[in-house]
């Protein structure tokens, strides 16, 4: 399963936020078997508004959503390429996840030490980032001697890593992430050989204070570092509460409506993040529904429709035939399976169809 690493300096509300996302949106274990069973990473539902409605036409009471992986990665400080505090073991771990997601506090609260004297996001954003694009530099630098010494061969593959590896000295050199660079799709294929920190997709959370919830994007400190997030690194951003969200696991459904009710919002922000987080890692959700289950099965965009059959099993891509399918649109306009069929919008697929998100399936499959 795909992971999210949360990051970011010490006291940030890495761990709140990684509490109450796993304990409120806990994903039950046996439905999603192949998941990583350690203190620290947790297995969170993908929220999805479409799953009721489909539900309700499959005529069953059973919805299994999309989940994704969270790692609570421990406080990453100034010096952290250097090895200060635990920073390699840090940079390690941030290495081993497949984007992050970089928790930024814009709350103010004398009672809770800021790590670095006062509130201030960008310049927050910028010390880790610093770290992360020098630990790059580093490692790049280690290997451009072997792979120079082989492209002087004369080999073509080598050539092509060390022009590369010579581009991305530069870059990070002036102290820009990997990811800003403008790389060919080759180059890209070569990038993903040297699994480089600042070239991972990131989404900014900005952990706003509760009474700031209810109109987060238009929060002074949220909209700068949405703005810096978009010039610098290309990046999104998502405004959250943890302690609001860390608050409402504590209460009952009703209570916890209440609540948000009196902060005059719908949703901590979690919920958005998630779904965010989902679209960052690449994936895409098609359904499965009827008496049985309804069920939510995740696909990275750009799969065709075998390599999206083996999600449900291994098997199937191989024994595909064909699938059906159809828009999750056209099917809540028709109302029923029956009506969709009867309306045509029902489509016969085959072994080359690119699955969308929102497609409904179902796959037939030989002996
Ligand atoms: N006021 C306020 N405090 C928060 C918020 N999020 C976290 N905190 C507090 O900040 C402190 C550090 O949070 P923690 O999650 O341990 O930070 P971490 O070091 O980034 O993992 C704790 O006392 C939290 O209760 C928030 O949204 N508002
Ligand atoms: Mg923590």
């Amino acid at each position: 399963m795909l992971q999210s690493g949360i990051v970011g300096l010490p006291n940030v509300g890495k761990s709140t936020l990684f509490n109450a996302l796993t304990r409120t949106r806990k994903a039950e274990a046996a439905n999603y078997p192949f998941c990583t069973i350690e203190p620290n990473v947790g297995v969170v539902e993908v929220p999805d508004e479409r799953l009721a409605p489909l539900a309700e036409i499959g005529g069953t009471k059973t919805i299994i959503p999309a989940a994704i992986e969270f790692v609570d990665i421990a406080g990453l400080v100034a010096g952290a390429s250097k090895g200060e505090g635990l920073g390699n073991k840090f940079l390690a771990n941030i290495r081993e996840v497949d984007a992050i997601v970089h928790v930024v506090r814009c709350f103010e609260d004398d009672d809770i030490i800021h790590n670095m004297g006062g509130v201030d996001p960008v310049r927050d954003i910028e010390i880790i980032n610093t770290e992360l694009v020098l630990a790059d530099l580093e490692s790049v630098e280690r290997q451009i001697n072997s792979w120079a010494k082989k492209a002087k061969s004369g080999d073509k593959e080598a050539q092509a890593h060390s022009a590369l590896l010579q581009r991305i000295v530069a870059h990070t050199g002036e102290g820009k992430p990997v990811i800003t660079m403008d790389l060919s799709d080759d180059e890209r294929a070569l990038l993903k050989f040297y699994n480089l920190l600042s070239a991972k997709k990131v989404l900014y959370a900005c952990n706003v204070k509760e009474s700031d919830l209810a109109d987060a994007d238009n929060h002074p400190l949220v909209q700068k570092v949405a703005a810096w997030a978009a010039e610098h690194h290309g990046a999104g951003y998502c405004p959250i509460c943890a302690r609001v969200e860390e608050e409402l696991g504590e209460l009952a459904p009703d209570e916890a409506a209440e609540y948000l009710e009196s902060l005059g919002i719908s949703d901590s922000g979690c919920n958005r993040l998630i779904r965010e987080a989902y679209k960052l890692l690449g994936l895409a959700s098609y359904f499965t529904t009827g008496e049985k289950e309804t069920r939510a099965w995740t696909f990275r965009l750009g799969l065709k429709a075998p390599q999206c059959a083996a999600v449900i099993h291994t098997d199937f891509e191989k024994k595909f035939i064909k699938a059906e399918v159809v828009s999750y649109d056209d099917l809540v306009n028709a109302g029923s399976i029956a009506a969709a069929r009867d309306a045509g919008k029902y489509r016969l697929e085959g072994k080359e169809y690119v699955f969308k998100d929102g497609d409904v399936a179902l796959f037939k499959v030989g002996a």
